[in-house]
This record gives structure tokens, C-alpha cells and sequence, in this order.
């Protein structure tokens, strides 16, 4: 039985996005098949299509493709060069649209982002007029379009999201999970890839409602961990929620060696730097943290971290280095003479100071 206490998501990805934004630069391209990757070079070109527009699609070119295979298939296509900045710039102005919308808000890629409406949406036709009014403003501001999908878990609003692109909005509320799934190919489950989809065929597995009838038993056996996973993915379980990622949470500095660090006293003077380094990102980020952590790989490549953590959150350059430090030396005291190929000095535990908050103090 499906979860019904999950709530509602939404999972927003933008179609053929960077050709849609060459498309939206240059409207005279609008209609015509447009294929953004490296250079083609008459088709002896060695790499891949990044994206092209839904016209080139017709062609079978997609994401992914070898540049020279994109040119048998279109060779009268629009090639353009990967213009990463400018796709940057325009994924931020999308994102801030998105983000002004009530609830959680986690972006997972250049082009989408997950959002958890909380209490604002109060049912699925709510849901709906939302994703209505989000697809209307990023075309209004950015005249870019994108599809939405809405469902109990982020899985199936992935999935769904991807039903009726481009530009389309795919509701799959929680009575019809069963039937919205079952029919589709298994390669539609979020991180099913070409390999995993051949070993599933081997085993008669084509749709995800095969799969959903298959025995876990034998998925675990073959696939481990992920087997359980895909398994529950097929009968429409999800409880990953939306996670801001607006948080820190952690703040670090590390330094790899040209030669190896055998003297105690050279590896404490680096220790000082790169917490002095940290701390002042810490200072500049307004964060409090609660603990200090020491990371070392030795001249063996052997990578080790140790950490400490103080009952109240501190501010201190100094009880970074001296934290630290004591890791280091205690480190030394159970490993013998060590020889360090890379000391790095991380914070945790944080806590954001909230503005004109300036010390500790402010905040006891
Ligand atoms: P996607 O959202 O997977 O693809 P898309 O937006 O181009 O098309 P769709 O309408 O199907 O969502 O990826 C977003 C961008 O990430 C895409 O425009 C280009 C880039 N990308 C690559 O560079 N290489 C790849 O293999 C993929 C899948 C995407
Ligand atoms: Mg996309």
C-alpha cells in the first residue's frame, strides 16, 4: 500500500534546456533542429551531444551521443558550443523564480529542483494551480518552459515530471500510483541505467510492474542495497524528503604536500594556517560550529579523519588550532612517526548567526 502521509511534491526540470536557451538568444533558430555539444567537425568530431532541441530529437539525437553519431543522423542540425556561463546565469534567475514559492526548495541540477508546498497546498487541485502559476512566471520572465510533475514522493514526481515533456504537467495522485507506474519501462526509475536495464531483462524485467512483482530476495542478491531500493521505488515508495541545501554544513581547508611532512612541529604550523584559513570563512559565512575535525593521509595514501566536539558552539581561531593540534599529537602517540602527505582542518555542527549577531556573546 502506498504512503499516503507523505504530502505532496513537485519536481520541476526545464525542457532541452541549453538549446532552449541558444533557442530563446537566437529566435531565428526557434522550429529547427538545434544540437548544443563539442564540434562536430563534419562528422569526425570525437565528443558529445550535451543536449539538443525536441526537433532534433525526431532524429534520434540525444543527450549524451557521440558529437559524430548527432551529425549522420542531422547533419543539417544547428551545432552550437557549450555556453556554460551563460546557461549558469539564466538556471539562477529559473531557480529564484522557483524558489519564491511557499515550502521546501532543493535545486539537483542546472535545470531542476524539487519543492515540498508544506501546509500551502492543502490537496492536489491546489497542487496543480501552484505548478500552473510557476510554469506561467518562468515564461513570463525567462521565456523558457519547463514540465512539472506532482505526486506523493519525489520518485514519481521525477518520473512524472519527464510523462509529457516538453512543457507539460503530469499529476499522479496517490490512488493512481499503481497505475501510472506499472506500465512504464523500468529505465524511467531515477538511477536505473543501461547496465542495470540489461541485467533486469535478463531476468524477464521490462516494466516497473514486473519489477514490482519480482522477488526482493533475488534483487538483493543481484544488486544489493539498490536492489531493496529500486524494489520499493517500483511500488511507488519514496521517503526521501526535500532538503535545503541553503545550509553549511560543514566548512573546510586542506593542503596536499609536494614532500611528505615527518616533523611534528611543521605539520602544527600548517595546522595553524589552515585553521586560520577556515576561520575566517567561518567568520565571513557567520557561522558558530561545535566541532573540529582533523583530516591526515599518510605517504601510503591511507586517509584517516578525527574529530572532537565541544558541549557548547565556538567561534575561536584558536580552539580550531588547538583542537586540531591534539588530534594531531594523539594521532602520532597511536600511529608512530607518521609521515603526512595531506593534513586538512574541518568544521561542523554549525550554527548560523543571524544578522548583526557578531560574537559568541550576541548569541549566549
Ligand atoms: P536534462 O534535464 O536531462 O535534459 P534537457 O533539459 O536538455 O531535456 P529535457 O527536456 O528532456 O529535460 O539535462 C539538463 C541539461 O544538462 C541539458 O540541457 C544539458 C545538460 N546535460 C549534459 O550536458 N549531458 C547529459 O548527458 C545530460 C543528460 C544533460
Ligand atoms: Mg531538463
Amino acid at each position: 500500500m502506498m504512503n499516503l502521509s507523505e504530502g505532496i511534491k513537485f519536481h520541476v526540470d526545464m525542457d532541452s534546456f541549453y538549446s532552449s536557451v541558444e533557442v530563446r538568444e537566437n529566435p531565428e533558430l526557434k522550429g529547427y533542429p538545434v544540437i548544443v555539444g563539442s564540434d562536430p567537425k563534419d562528422g569526425t568530431g570525437r565528443g558529445v551531444v550535451s543536449t539538443c532541441s525536441y526537433e532534433a530529437r525526431e532524429y534520434g539525437v540525444g543527450s549524451a551521443m557521440p558529437i559524430s553519431k548527432a551529425y549522420r543522423l542531422c547533419p543539417h542540425a544547428v551545432f552550437l558550443p557549450v555556453n556554460m556561463k551563460l546557461y549558469k546565469q539564466v538556471s539562477s534567475k529559473v531557480m529564484e523564480i522557483i524558489k519564491k514559492f511557499t515550502g521546501k526548495f532543493e535545486q539537483v541540477s542546472v535545470d531542476e529542483a524539487y519543492l515540498d508546498p508544506g501546509d500551502s497546498v492543502k490537496n492536489y487541485d491546489e497542487a496543480v494551480l501552484s505548478a500552473q502559476w510557476i510554469k506561467n512566471e518562468i515564461y513570463q520572465q525567462e521565456k523558457l518552459t519547463c514540465s512539472i510533475g506532482i505526486a506523493p514522493n519525489k520518485a514519481i514526481a521525477k518520473i512524472a515530471s519527464d510523462f509529457n515533456k516538453p512543457d507539460g504537467l503530469t499529476v499522479v495522485r496517490p490512488d493512481e500510483v499503481e497505475q501510472f507506474l506499472s506500465p512504464l519501462p523500468v529505465s524511467k526509475i531515477p538511477g536505473i541505467g543501461r547496465k542495470t536495464n540489461e541485467t533486469l531483462d535478463k531476468l524477464g524485467i521490462q516494466t516497473i510492474g514486473d519489477l514490482k512483482n519480482f522477488d526482493v530476495q533475488i534483487l538483493i542478491g543481484k544488486f544489493g542495497k539498490s536492489g531493496l531500493r529500486m524494489y520499493q521505488l517500483a511500488k511507488g515508495i519514496d521517503h526521501r524528503e526535500v532538503e535545503e541545501q541553503n545550509e553549511v554544513k560543514s566548512i573546510s581547508k586542506e593542503d596536499t604536500f609536494d614532500e611528505d611532512i615527518a616533523d611534528p612541529i611543521l605539520a602544527e604550523e600548517i595546522i595553524d594556517i589552515l585553521s586560520e584559513e577556515v576561520h575566517s570563512s567561518l567568520t565571513k559565512k557567520k557561522y558558530l560550529f561545535k566541532t573540529v575535525t582533523l583530516k591526515v593521509r599518510l605517504d601510503d595514501f591511507t586517509t584517516f579523519t578525527r574529530s572532537k566536539t565541544f558541549v557548547s558552539y565556538r567561534s575561536e581561531a584558536d580552539v580550531i588550532k588547538k583542537g586540531c593540534k591534539e588530534l594531531m599529537n594523539q594521532f602520532i602517540r597511536n600511529n608512530g612517526n607518521c609521515k603526512f602527505r595531506l593534513l586538512g582542518v574541518e568544521v561542523s555542527k554549525l550554527f548560523k548567526m543571524k544578522d548583526g549577531q557578531t560574537t559568541l556573546t550576541d548569541f549566549l
